[in-house]
């Protein structure tokens, strides 16, 4: 049984930058759906017995073709959010140790990083996400399209998901992505990358 990631914080939380009725939508309503129906299919799937979400997602190739678009569906929504939610702090959190140096060795400031994330975010036509990952020893910035996971790429290593779905950001934000995704670096709790990058490496 797959459930979604406990808060750490209150739905009020995150305000001003992601405001309480959003929080309430997203987690209440958009990830509580993606993880039930995520249950639902991965539970008629065998191959998919005891294995986790993660190993589920990169081996979608082993659910029947019935079910496997909304298992990349639905498994992808029910993960990327649990990562998505996990991200963030009120206040936010500055990155340290290792993935600080390694921002630093490789986009050169923090702000570089999120310039970076930022374009890639807002070059992604509809519905989607960026992701900083993990490939091989270098961060990297990716995007991928609807609730699709770089895991579904075989890329098992991701440390930040930026979520660019309208329903992250349209209640408060409505067109204006960009203020969005700002604001979502506000929030963004570093040290919680910084221990994925960890346990990656
Ligand atoms: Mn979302």
């Amino acid at each position: 049984m797959f459930e979604q990631v406990k808060l750490s914080y209150g739905f009020d939380a995150l305000e001003p930058q992601i405001d309480t009725l959003t929080m309430e939508t997203h987690y209440g309503k958009h990830h509580a759906a993606y993880t039930k129906n995520f249950n639902d299919l991965a539970s008629q799937v065998p191959a998919f017995e005891g294995k986790s979400a993660k190993e589920i997602l990169m081996n979608v190739q082993l659910a029947p073709e019935s079910l496997r678009q909304g298992i990349i569906n639905n498994g992808g929504g029910y993960y990327n959010h649990n990562l998505y939610f996990e991200s963030m702090t009120p206040g936010g959190k500055a990155p340290s140790g290792k993935l600080a140096d390694m921002i630093i060795a490789e986009f050169g400031s923090l702000v570089a990083l999120q310039e970076k994330l930022h374009a890639a975010a807002m070059g992604q036509f509809g519905s989607g996400w960026a992701w900083l990952i993990l490939e091989g020893e270098k961060l990297k910035v990716v995007v991928s399209a609807n609730q699709n996971s770089p895991l579904n790429e075989g890329n098992p290593n991701l440390l930040l998901p930026v979520d660019v779905w309208e329903h992250a950001y349209y209640l408060k934000y409505k067109n204006l992505r960009a203020d969005h995704i700002n604001a979502y670096f506000e929030v963004i709790d570093w040290d919680v990358v910084a221990k994925r990058l960890d346990k990656a490496l």
